[in-house]
């Protein structure tokens, strides 16, 4: 067997900051399966060289070095900047191979820049790409396993990669971790509603919990699972047998249906400090926030729910989706600003519809009647474009209840009642910092520049309408920016992609059967 020299590269971010936010939680937001990957090219034999690009490195002085195959983890925002140091490494002689979000919903796209792109990635995915390591080019080969991994490296074995991403967290330091795959419910806006629920072993999640108090005293735990707390009794029972009650914190993204008051005093009793659950739209997504109500209603019923879970967990963050098709006219904005009244703890994370590639059913129908553009990547982070037409506003009425919304939630008032709502400390400081940062400050300044653009620059209306592809300077200017040197190695039409790809191939795919 050749020992390769391989470099793994998580794209935690798609550009430089010097953001204060940005330089507390990057490194918290690291990707574990680049880790695994890292594990596995390891217990294969080879060299590895791990970087986790959080924004503050030096790009350019990490990436010298001697390389024969080239993972990158990235999700789309970061895909220009992904392709671009693709085109440098194969340049230098090297294989590249991309897997992550990006690779999973735009493959067609990630295959003209990359020799491999992987979708669902087990052991042996890995070992069967590291035994051939061929260019494929000018299409990349697209692979993918049957179905996700039954078992994955835990804590012990990732340690060595987590333990210098870490290093770069000043202060809050939150160790990733997984215990579940795939989700049981079927949100059609969701990578996960067609991927089965799978729990991964309760031996391993219990060694890893029991090694990581080995290594931090009172460690957080922010867990990766789509849905955490879906076989809820297993999990706390694993936390319960291997972690002293009071020495172990946790974080955890879960629906709403699955807090219920005897799950709340279980997950306090466990040490859970945060988090995160959809309430996504009033008028529709019942699944997650466990309601059948729309409207005032359900803001009256959900915002009950948010304050009983806030009596029990000090930290929550609520996520809206804005610009859903059963959105119409104010109210779901004015609602939405009702719920924050009335929620006054709670701190609000709102994204913009957008359709990922081919991550969900629901994009296909956005792109059967053309309702996708063609943003670019570097801005579908959910924050900085919308890719779908909303189907009741036009852009400029939508744009400007974004920004009423915004405004509203990260307005001083509300910052002080959210000040005042939460009790603990980190809680409180978390809030104004984040609210004060980028995520309040700068997303007002942001969707209110675009509301502006939306209304004088004759490049944007056009372009957001899908008149014409040509993208707006603002834009190109900010990718320009962002990948600074980098911005020479794009390669040639990594700026624009088929944003109906995923019907393209369904298309093609029916084609084919007959
Ligand atoms: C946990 C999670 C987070 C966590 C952790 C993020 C992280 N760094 O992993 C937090 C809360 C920080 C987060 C943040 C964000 N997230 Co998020 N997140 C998820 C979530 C719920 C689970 C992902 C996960 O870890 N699964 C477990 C892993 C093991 O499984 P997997 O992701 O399916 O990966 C498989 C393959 O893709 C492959 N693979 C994965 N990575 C790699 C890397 C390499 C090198 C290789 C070879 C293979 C490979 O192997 C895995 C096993 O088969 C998904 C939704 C979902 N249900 O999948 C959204 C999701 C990934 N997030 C999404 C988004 C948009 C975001 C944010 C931009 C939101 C925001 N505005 O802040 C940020 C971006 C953060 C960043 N680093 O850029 C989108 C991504 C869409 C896209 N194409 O980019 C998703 C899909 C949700 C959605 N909207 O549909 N997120
Ligand atoms: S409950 Fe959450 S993870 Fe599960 S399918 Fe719905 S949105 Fe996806």
């Amino acid at each position: 067997m050749r020992r390769l020299r391989i470099t793994i590269l998580d794209l935690v971010t798609k550009r430089p900051t010097q953001a204060l936010y940005a330089r507390l939680m990057n490194p918290n937001l690291a990707s574990i399966m680049p880790q695994i990957i890292g594990v596995w090219c390891e217990q294969a034999g080879h060299d590895v060289r791990f970087v986790c690009y959080t924004g503050f490195e030096d790009l350019d002085k990490e990436l010298l070095v001697a390389t024969d195959v080239l993972f990158v983890g990235a999700f789309t925002q970061a895909a220009q900047l992904a392709y671009a140091v693709s085109n440098l490494f194969r340049k230098r002689g090297a294989v590249t191979v991309l897997g992550g979000p990006h690779a999973r919903c735009y493959p067609q796209d990630a295959a003209k820049y990359f020799d491999y792109v992987l979708g669902f990635t087990d052991r042996s995915l890995v070992d069967e790409v590291l035994a051939e390591a061929g260019q494929h080019r000018p299409m990349g080969r697209m692979m993918s396993a049957e179905r996700q991994p039954l078992e994955l490296p835990g804590i012990r074995e990732r340690w060595k990669f987590i333990e210098p991403t870490l290093a770069k967290a000043p202060t809050i330091k939150i160790v990733p971790m997984l215990g579940s795959l795939g989700c049981p419910y079927t949100c059609s806006f969701c990578i996960d509603s067609t991927v089965d629920y799978q729990p991964l072993g309760f031996e391993q999640l219990k060694d890893d919990l029991a090694f990581l108090l080995t290594k931090f005293k009172n460690p957080i735990v922010g867990w990766h699972d789509p849905n955490f707390g879906v076989r809820f009794d297993d999990y706390m029972e694993a936390i319960e047998s291997s972690v002293p009650r009071g020495s172990m914190r946790h974080i955890a993204e879960s629906s709403l249906s699955l807090l219920s008051e005897p799950h709340l005093q279980r997950l306090k009793a466990n040490g859970f400090q945060a988090i995160l659950p959809g309430i996504e739209s009033w008028y529709d997504m019942g699944n997650k926030s466990k309601t059948r109500r729309t409207g005032l209603d359900k803001v009256k019923q959900v915002s009950e729910h948010i304050n009983l879970v806030m009596r029990y967990i000090p930290y929550l963050q609520a996520n809206f989706v804005l610009g859903l098709d059963s959105d119409e006219g104010p109210e779901p904005f004015e609602l939405t600003k009702q719920f924050l009244d009335l929620s006054p703890g709670a701190f609000p994370a709102f994204s913009l519809l957008s359709a990922f590639g081919k991550a969900a059913p629901l994009n296909l129908s956005f792109q059967r009647v053309d309702r996708v553009l063609q943003t670019p990547f570097h801005f579908l982070n959910n924050n900085h474009a919308m890719n779908v037409k909303p189907l009741h506003y036009d852009w400029i009425t939508f744009y400007d209840h974004v920004v009423d919304v915004t405004r509203y939630a990260f307005s001083w008032p509300r910052i002080w009642n959210r000040l005042k709502a939460n009790q603990t400390l980190i809680p409180k400081w978390m809030n104004v910092v984040r609210a004060v940062s980028s995520e309040g400050f700068g997303r007002i300044r942001y969707h209110t520049e675009i509301a502006r653009r939306l209304r004088e620059d004759p490049e944007f209306l056009p372009y957001f309408n899908g008149e014409t592809t040509s993208i707006p300077s603002f834009y190109l200017d900010r990718i320009r920016n962002d990948l600074g040197a980098l911005w020479e190695a794009l390669p040639e039409g990594a700026l624009q992609h088929d944003q109906n790809a995923y019907l393209h191939s369904q298309v093609l795919e029916t084609v084919q059967l007959v």
